[in-house]
């Protein structure tokens, strides 16, 4: 599929980095530079049924900061994100809103691109949409039958004129299941049902079982599956397939936000190992916490949306969206309210001013802070501080023909560039 497009993002003097982030399979903070030169990372994309919600945007914010930071220390990136656009959620809203679950889905894409433009979130090098990847979910499935290290499962009775089979992972026979979440089959099961899964589907060998291939129901959209029958693929096994093929095994970075640390990416990981024979899917999991509103987890079936989309509309500046993110580390909660959203406008203002003066004492110093506290598990809120540090320095100091080093008026001013490199804030 088509990304967004942007202008490059600015290369600045010097070099940032290396890169330490938070690892959900391992609890610890560590380097994630790899040392060929060339960083992997896949992270998960939006299911189009809906618009793109400030939860959304924090995990793309999230991630595009991460890959920033590693073009900053110099090295080739290459992003994949996927759309999950087979899913029982855009189907049942397509249902629900008597609309094809393609355009539905079109509609919903066209507006995320959007979205991301708009916030300068640097746009993946492979964009993937689930339906463009299923021949490959099908040769992984027929593979995992061939293998053993999945069933079939036949579709019970009534729900379907032709029978056919479901095809389910036999998860807890797989010796790396549980490996990135590190959780109990107990607190597995507690949330399974509401993730996405069935647990309580009749003749599965065991009730974490996750489905891998639906065979067709009617009125459902359907592909050739080959031997497996015309149907679907499951939700997982499609960031599996398009991961391999776009990235490989051992790429350095899997993201999305907490709620797909399981069932979604422990599913994802033990499939491709199961397929490869090889262990480690991603070197390093990374989650953005969950963001919410009045209390709750900002989610499309809750329906307790603040929509980015909405907020253009209303003509706030995405910058300031941008920064309201930004103010949080990824790994701590939070909830979205119009006062953070004042403060980080004000804020926005204040760096635009300083950047007005064309003074530029003290921007290599503010640069390496930046550059400091990215690399260090992604320090935003700190990033920012020392931004405001910076403009309030010049605002407050010696400006236009005083200055000892103001800048030609038509000259871009290098903390814009920077601040525009680094934290995809443009003050332009
Ligand atoms: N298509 C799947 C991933 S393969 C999916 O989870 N789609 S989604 O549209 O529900 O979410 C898109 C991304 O936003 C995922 O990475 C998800 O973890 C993240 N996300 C969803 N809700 C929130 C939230 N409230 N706060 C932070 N991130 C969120
Ligand atoms: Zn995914």
């Amino acid at each position: 599929m088509k990304p967004w497009s942007l202008p490059p993002v600015p290369v600045l003097p010097g070099s940032g980095g290396p890169l330490r982030l938070r690892d959900t399979a391992t609890g610890g903070v560590h380097s994630v530079h790899p040392d060929s030169g060339q960083a992997r990372m896949y992270v998960c994309g939006i299911t189009p049924y809906d618009a793109t919600h400030l939860g959304h945007a924090a995990t793309y914010v999230t991630f595009d900061l991460v890959g920033r930071v590693w073009r900053d220390a110099g090295l080739q990136v290459t992003y994949v994100q996927n759309v999950t656009d087979v899913d029982e959620p855009l189907l049942e809203r397509a249902e629900r809103d008597q609309v094809h679950w393609q355009d539905l889905a079109e509609r919903e894409v066209e507006l995320f691109r959007a979205d991301m433009a708009a916030l300068n979130v640097a746009p993946p090098d492979h964009f993937v949409a689930a339906s463009e990847g299923i021949p490959d979910d099908v040769s992984a499935v027929e593979q995992l039958l061939d293998s053993g290290a999945a069933y079939r499962l036949p579709v019970p009775e009534g729900e379907s004129r032709d029978g056919g089979y479901d095809v389910y992972l036999d998860a807890t026979a797989q010796p790396s299941f549980g490996q990135v979440s590190g959780w109990t089959h107990e607190q597995m099961l507690a949330v399974f049902a509401d993730r996405g899964g069935d647990p309580a589907r009749p003749g599965k060998r065991h009730p974490l079982d996750a489905l891998l291939w639906r065979a067709q129901r009617p009125g459902e959209p359907s592909w050739d599956g080959g031997a497996l029958g015309p149907g679907r693929p499951g939700w997982h096994i499609e960031c599996s397939t398009i991961a391999l093929r776009y990235l490989g095994m051992s790429f350095d970075v899997q993201g999305g936000g907490t709620d797909l640390v399981f069932p979604h990416h422990e599913f994802s990981a033990v499939q491709a190992t199961a397929l490869t024979g090889r262990a480690g899917f991603a070197r390093t999991y990374v989650h953005q916490a969950m963001v919410g509103l009045d209390g709750e987890k900002m989610s499309k079936s809750k329906g307790n949306l603040v929509l980015v989309s909405r907020l253009r509309e209303q003509g706030v500046d995405p910058m300031a969206v941008r920064l309201v993110l930004l103010a949080h580390h990824y790994a701590s909660e939070w909830d979205w309210n119009e006062e953070q959203l004042a403060a980080a406008q004000a804020r926005l203002e204040r760096w635009r001013a300083a950047v007005a003066t064309g003074e530029v004492t003290g921007v290599e110093a503010c640069l390496q802070r930046v550059r400091h506290a990215l690399a260090d598990d992604l320090d935003s809120p700190a990033a920012l501080e020392a931004v405001d540090r910076w403009a309030e320095a010049v605002t407050r100091g010696p400006s236009g023909e005083d200055a000892g080093h103001a800048l030609a008026p038509e000259q871009e001013h290098p903390m814009a560039r920077a601040v525009d490199g680094l934290l995809g804030v443009r003050l332009g």
